[in-house]
């Protein structure tokens, strides 16, 4: 009753920023994404008698505490639940990228968990099950059960059957693709993603333009991906990246993730862009950007992105396989 799964971050091309079922983790919208190589998060899940009622959740070596802690006992609960089991399990994850540095953990973290847990509880999901349990533990997290270019359905159900990831184009499709992730400093986190979409779809005036958006730029991301064309994938990534900061801009209370490198960035990548460089820029919900662009433009943009003071590192990655079981046990 002992299983490792390893799965990666995903940046979304189109942004899920809103719910329709919040205990469910349903969408308001589907979203675009292309799952990362390059950084991992490896989780190892034991199922267990005789070790006491409780759950043992390690991540990044340290014990889990509070509210991190409470969602991963959730979590399990419902893989439990599944799986027709009570046992406790004994978790231990661990990401080969710092969880301080604000890349995406949390998608990889509940990908991988959702394949370790349930394979070690006994069951063999389908993918789209596998999907849709890994999005009750952080939404995001159902598009990097997938490897390359992943659409999450909005899906129709109540009971979310139909709201999962699922794959667009393989990894091999379009290798070019890479994404540069900025790191840069941080500043205190106005509020979760879970949070910040539950305040913007309540006050934000532009709540409903947004949504009305990423239908529109769903059907870009799709041809854009299809006909491999990354000047219509950028200029859409970077404007619903952009319009996604806005609705939370006017919220209230307002919700502003950037801090002054995040302008630096920015205007960097956007200066290159006006030199014909194609690259386009995207935001998560934190102070670092992402650049987009493709493999022969590659180290221009890295170079001028370690240049910047603000950029504390860059991290480059092209697009990446999705969750899967190794041999390779944490403990
Ligand atoms: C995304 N983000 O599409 C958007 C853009 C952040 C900015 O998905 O509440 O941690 O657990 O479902 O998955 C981050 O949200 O939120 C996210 P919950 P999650 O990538």
């Amino acid at each position: 009753m002992k299983a490792t799964a390893v799965a990666h971050p995903n940046l979304a091309f189109v942004k899920y920023w809103g719910k329709r079922d919040e205990a469910l983790r349903l969408p308001a919208e589907g979203s675009i994404s292309m799952t990362l190589s390059g950084l991992s998060v490896r989780t190892t899940v034991e199922f267990q008698e005789g070790t006491g009622k409780d759950d043992v959740i390690r991540i990044g070596g340290e014990d889990a505490r509070g509210e991190e802690r409470e969602r991963v006992v959730s979590f399990l609960d419902i893989a439990r639940g599944l799986a027709g089991t009570d046992l406790p399990a004994r978790v231990e994850s661990l990401a080969d990228f710092p969880r301080s540095a604000g890349l995406a953990s949390s998608a990889a973290a509940f990908a991988a968990l959702a394949l370790a847990a349930s394979r070690a509880a006994g069951l063999e999901l389908r993918d789209r099950d596998l999907a849709a349990l890994a999005r009750q533990g952080s939404g995001s997290a159902t598009r990097s059960i997938h490897g390359g270019f992943v659409e999450w359905r909005r899906g129709a159900r109540a009971d979310g059957a139909d709201c999962h990831g699922v794959q667009l184009t393989p990894p091999e499709a379009w290798p070019e693709l890479r994404l540069l992730a900025s790191v840069v400093e941080k500043v205190p986190k106005p509020c979760s993603s879970t949070e910040g979409m539950r305040r913007t779809a309540a006050t934000s005036p532009f709540y409903s333009e947004w949504l009305a958006l990423v239908k529109r730029d769903l059907d870009r991301a799709r041809r854009a991906i299809r006909e491999r064309d990354l000047a219509l994938l950028g200029e859409t990534a970077e404007s619903n990246a952009l319009a996604m900061h806005a609705v939370c801009l006017a919220a209230w209370p307002p919700i502003l993730y950037w801090s002054p490198g995040t302008i630096d960035v920015v205007r960097r990548i956007q200066a290159l862009r006006a030199d014909g460089v194609p690259v386009y820029l995207s935001i998560d919900a934190g102070p670092n950007v992402f650049a987009i662009t493709d493999s022969l433009h590659e180290g221009r943009i890295r170079g001028a992105l370690e240049e910047l003071r603000a950029v504390e590192s860059v991290h480059a990655s092209a697009p990446g396989p999705g969750a899967r079981l190794v041999e390779d046990h944490v403990f």
